[in-house]
């Protein structure tokens, strides 16, 4: 390109490397607009300690051999978000009527600070008012009691703890609902199923030793330095021991090609870094199935020339499906696979040749493999890849699911799920002696369709912002005000909460920051991370209002309001959290002697068969899986596929700050991230406004007056930032499989709008 880009105003490129000085700069910052510095200090020392309390940043493990601190810049901001000073009092709210607060951006509302007292919507003035405990349990009781239990939804956002969600689900199922929509369903979803069809079990299969034993990490679909940066600590050690690290992602996402590690006094003192990855390939948005299936077919040529690169053993042994899968491979040619990956064949063999090398290979993935059409079969496309060297159940290798909220995980565990197993629902009847219900109940894109449809009449949530969450606000909005009672949960207000039904209330709760303090004394509560491991959680701050009740006394307090005769002492459960415990012990295997061994530091690992080599799917064997064809969504036509990403200061729905400080995004979020070539191409230049639509149905939606501008990201892909963006998503954008929203790959059209460039 002759012309020098325009200069746009907030966007400039970042030159340093990902983590360092701006992490701590950043965390300064965190600290200073939200809490008070010597608290913050001492809160933030306590993360992720044996004694203190877990981050409710992220789901990855913590360290045994601890180091000194055990938190990062967005642990920090997570951290200080729920522990800020603000406060969104009554007087707040009868200030503001809900349509003056529904004006306010989603940073806004949450900046209010910490919810202090339980409110009540009243329709006459439009606002919020308080009530009594006693007065909102008996009011949740009596709607309830009027409803039949089929129209009743029960969502969890992951940070709720096993306690609490076995408690909320227990309940449920006493009243008589299956519906259990959670946050899993628009994130993991895939992961949980289609990991039990290829290797018997829906965790990932490694643990932190396992990083420091592999020899390959091969990386797909996520952005660790924003979302996962504690993971940053082990692929800088990997990085350095000299374990090659592929990436495949359409965007060159910063952390993933040079980290400096703020607990590294060298790196920090000499302003240096280190190369993360050592092939970063800028795979299609969509493409990983063909790139997946590419290095797969090198990789059975390479065999079939030299031999001794397939685990033939293991293939024979634990495996089924290995035939069809090589004829697949064969009858896939490369010019397909280059052009539906946008990788070129040579870029693939190298990759093919690494795996080949390695004797222990790791792949850990997240939100670019789950979020598709075919997510499942994304999943299950990575399971063979690993098969194909035994890379399961062998020290250093294995699969890693990156999952999203610090205890979604642990939920699903215990019971927040809306297809249970028989052996689960006999469990709870045994225990607890009532006959739960054995339908298949919602997931959460169904409750949502059940909203509109009419058939849900009433949601309770446990966290979360669902309506902002979900594709579609267009449909979600304005069926949540056809409930007839919407429920909240909550630490801070956000948009969902504004959605009122006939009947709203807002119940404000504990963080993991705070003390719980019952009837027994100060409570753990235990969750559960992307490695399985489960371990006891205390806050100690004191809580941000001296009305706040903790979740699991919230779910008792309704629990009880609703259901006077079924024979659970709920108060004594919420007085001493071991009793919570002693029943999730009894009704779930690998719980045993739950109690003894979370007060152990560190907790315990719950069983994974799979890295065992046992394997519990219908054959007794892995499963290879043949995913047909090569193009990862089966919607295509548009020009481009819109990928919707997190920034670097946002955590889901709770947008933190404006800035995206790795893509060098500033004070701003109406960007739409493309190729110079694809600008050049639609006759654009850096910097000038444009609409991105969707056709679907007959109907066009429409995002309009984004700022276009160049990035380094791939061909095709165009990316722009969530939950804006879902104003694009059709509500059924869907895997079919697993139910999770097409988010990574929303076939969109891009023109010039008519409104003035952003220079
Ligand atoms: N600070 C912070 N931490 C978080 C969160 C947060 O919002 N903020 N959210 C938490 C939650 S709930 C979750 S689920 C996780 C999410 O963590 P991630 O899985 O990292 O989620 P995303 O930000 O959605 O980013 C996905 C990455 O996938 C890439 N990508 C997009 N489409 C494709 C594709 O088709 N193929 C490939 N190979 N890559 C693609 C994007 O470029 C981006 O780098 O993080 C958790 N941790
Ligand atoms: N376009 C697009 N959409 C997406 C995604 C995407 O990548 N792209 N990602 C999806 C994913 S992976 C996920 S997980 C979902 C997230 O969906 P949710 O989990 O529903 O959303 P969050 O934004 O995490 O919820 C934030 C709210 O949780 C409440 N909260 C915070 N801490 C606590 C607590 O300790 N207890 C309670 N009770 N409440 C608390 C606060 O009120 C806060 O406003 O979004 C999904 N939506
Ligand atoms: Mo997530």
């Amino acid at each position: 390109m002759a012309e020098q880009p325009r200069n746009v105003a907030g966007v400039h490129d970042y030159a340093g490397p990902a983590g360092g000085w701006g992490a701590l700069k950043a965390l300064a910052v965190a600290v200073r607009e939200q809490m008070d510095t010597v608290e913050a200090s001492a809160t933030l020392l306590r993360t992720n300690q044996p004694q203190g309390f877990d981050c409710p940043g992220c789901a990855w493990p913590d360290k045994n051999h601890a180091s000194t601190f055990q938190f990062c810049e967005n642990g920090a901001k997570a951290v200080t978000w729920e522990a800020t000073k603000h406060r969104a009092t009554p007087a707040l709210f009868a200030a503001r009527p809900v349509a003056e607060l529904m004006k306010l951006s989603d940073h806004e509302l949450e900046d209010f600070g910490r919810l202090t007292e339980p409110m009540l919507y009243d329709k006459a003035s439009d606002t919020y008012q308080p009530l009594s405990w006693d007065a909102a349990f008996a009011r949740i009781g009596a709607v309830l009691a009027t409803l039949p239990p089929r129209q009743v939804d029960f969502y969890t956002s992951g940070r709720t703890s096993n306690e609490a969600a076995f408690l909320y689900q227990l309940f449920a199922r006493m009243y008589g609902s299956n519906n259990f929509p959670d946050c899993s369903n628009l994130c993991h979803e895939p992961t949980s199923v289609g990991l039990p069809r290829s290797i018997g079990m829906g965790k990932g299969s490694v643990s932190l030793d396992d990083f420091d034993k592999c020899e390959l990490i091969i990386s797909i679909g996520h952005n660790p330095g924003t979302n996962h940066p504690r993971m940053m600590g082990v692929l800088h050690d990997a990085a350095r021991r000299g374990v090659p690290i592929v990436v495949f992602n359409p965007m060159r996402e910063r952390a993933l090609e040079r980290f400096a590690d703020p607990q590294d006094p060298v790196e920090m003192a000499t302003y240096g870094a280190t190369a993360i990855a050592s092939n970063y390939l800028q795979v299609k948005a969509g493409g990983d199935a063909a790139a997946i299936k590419g290095v797969m077919k090198a990789l059975l040529e390479m065999e079939a020339r030299q031999g001794g690169v397939l685990d033939h053993d293991f293939i024979a042994g634990h495996t089924v499906g290995f035939a069809p899968l090589q004829e697949d491979l064969t009858a896939t040619g490369w010019p397909a696979i280059e052009s539906a990956s946008g990788l070129s064949q040579a870029s693939l063999e190298e990759v093919a040749r690494l795996y080949a090398k390695s004797g222990a290979t790791i792949i850990s993935y997240g939100m670019g493999i789950t979020q598709h059409r075919r997510g499942t079969a994304n999943v299950r496309l990575l399971c063979d890849l690993l098969l194909l060297k035994g890379n399961l159940g062998k020290p250093g290798a294995g699969i890693c699911p990156l999952r999203g909220h610090s205890n979604v995980q642990g939920n699903r565990t215990v019971g927040i799920t809306e297809k249970p197993s028989a052996a689960f629902l006999d469990g709870l009847a045994a225990t607890f002696g009532f006959a739960p219900p054995r339908w298949a109940g919602r997931d959460a894109v169904r409750s949502m369709q059940a909203i509109v449809s009419g058939e849900c009449r009433a949601l309770l949530c446990l966290g979360g912002n669902l309506a902002v969450a979900l594709p579609d606000p267009g449909q979600c909005f304005p069926a949540m005000a056809s409930l007839e009672m919407a429920v909240h949960v909550a630490t801070k207000l956000n948009r969902s909460h504004l959605l009122v039904a006939q009947t709203t209330l807002l119940l404000p709760c504990l963080g993991r920051t705070e003390a719980d303090l019952q009837a027994s004394g100060v409570q753990a509560v235990t969750v559960e991370d992307s490695m399985s491991m489960v371990h006891a959680s205390v806050g100690k701050l004191p809580p941000a209002s001296m009305h706040l009740k903790s979740e699991v006394a919230i779910v008792a307090g309704i629990a009880r309001a609703t259901l006077p005769d079924s024979g659970v002492d709920w108060d004594a459960l919420s007085a001493d959290y071991d009793r919570i415990r002693a029943l999730i012990e009894r009704v779930i295997p690998g719980f045993d002697d739950y109690n003894a061994r979370i007060r152990v530091p560190g907790g315990f690992r719950l069983p994974l068969p799979a890295t065992g080599r046992v394997w519990n799917t219908p054959s007794g064997k892995a499963e290879f899986y043949v995913f047909d064809g090569l193009d990862e969504d089966l919607q295509q036509g548009d020009a481009f596929r819109l990928v919707t990403v997190r920034s670097h200061d946002q955590y889901n729905t709770t947008i933190y700050a404006y800035d995206d400080r790795y893509r060098g995004v500033f004070g701003r979020r109406d960007v739409l991230f493309m190729h110079p070539d694809d600008l050049e191409a639609l006759g654009l230049v850096h910097g000038d406004k444009v609409d991105v639509e969707l056709a679907s149905g007959g109907e066009t939606r429409r995002y309009p007056g984004l700022t276009a501008i160049a990035h380094a990201i791939a061909r095709g892909t165009v990316a722009a930032y969530y939950p804006e963006a879902n104003c694009l998503i059709p509500l059924d954008h869907i895997d079919a499989e697993s139910g999770t929203p097409g988010y990574k790959s929303v076939p969109v059209s891009v023109r010039k709008s008519a409104g003035a460039a952003d220079a």
